[in-house]
């Protein structure tokens, strides 16, 4: 019987055909799409980032571990929707402008999807002046920025710059990103930060007060 380490393993090598059969087969034995999220797929885009930082591995098979991830979340994010409710909140979200990731910021758009929240995705590498156009047409409650790079963090804090000058004072600004902190959030004017797609929930209801 597989195991949610050979789910682990596959994403780590990049194996998308056996991905395809591992998700249902592992959810068809009973285990919850969050266990296969938090336990297989974030720790193996965790051990492909080690490889590739200590030069074991490069960007193509770090892009095939990345295509492989992708795969097990067409299967899960309908589940891990299915405890969804009506939508109250608009949210926007992207990554910003010169950054290419977009696995973290899509398990957020998950997330808050299935908190409730009707969620517009535009996409990696967003101009500020995108998130700006989109606030005008969307009027969303709350705007969500990634950044996952540290030579894009000043792309983060242009874009917040950006949209409170643009007039935008009242629509929640929320930042994350594996190099983004709280207190790099205080600093950029953020109204709130999370370290991770589950907690990016919280965040969220907490900056609009429900
Ligand atoms: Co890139 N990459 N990458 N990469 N990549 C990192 C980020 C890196 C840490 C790897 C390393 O060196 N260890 C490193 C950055 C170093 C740094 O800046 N300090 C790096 C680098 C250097 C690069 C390139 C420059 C490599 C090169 O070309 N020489 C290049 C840059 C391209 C660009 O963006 N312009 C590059 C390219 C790529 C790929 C395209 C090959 C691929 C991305 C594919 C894709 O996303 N579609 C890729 C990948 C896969 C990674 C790693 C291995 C995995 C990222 C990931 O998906 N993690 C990554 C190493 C690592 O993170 N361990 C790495 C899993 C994901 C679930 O976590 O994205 O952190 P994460 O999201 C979390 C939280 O951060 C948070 O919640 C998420 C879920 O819990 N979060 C938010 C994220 N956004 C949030 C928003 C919120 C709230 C929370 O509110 C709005």
């Amino acid at each position: 019987m597989s195991t949610i380490e050979d789910l682990k393993t596959a994403v780590i090598n990049g194996r998308r055909k056996d991905v395809k059969t591992l998700v249902p087969e592992l959810l068809e034995s009973g285990i919850e799409p969050s266990a296969l999220l938090s336990q297989a797929l974030i720790p193996a885009m965790g051990v492909v980032g080690e490889r590739f930082k200590n030069n074991e591995i490069f960007v193509p098979e770090m892009l095939v571990s990345a295509r492989a991830m992708k795969e097990a979340m067409n299967v899960l994010e309908p589940k891990l929707l299915e405890a969804g409710i009506r939508p109250e909140h608009t949210a926007l979200i992207g990554t910003v402008e010169g950054d290419l990731h977009d696995i973290g910021k899509n398990l957020v758009a998950t997330m808050w999807k299935g908190a409730g929240f009707d969620v517009i995705d535009l996409g990696v590498n967003v101009p500020a002046a995108r998130f700006i156009e989109a606030i005008e047409e969307h009027k969303p409650h709350i705007v969500g920025l990634s950044a996952l790079l540290t030579t894009t963090m000043p792309a983060m804090r242009d874009t917040v710059a950006a949209i409170r000058e643009a007039g935008h004072t009242s629509v929640k600004l929320l930042v994350g990103g594996a190099p983004i902190t709280q207190s790099y959030a205080n600093e950029i004017g953020a109204d709130g930060y999370s370290r991770d797609a589950a907690s990016a929930v919280d965040a969220a209801k907490e900056a609009l007060g429900v």
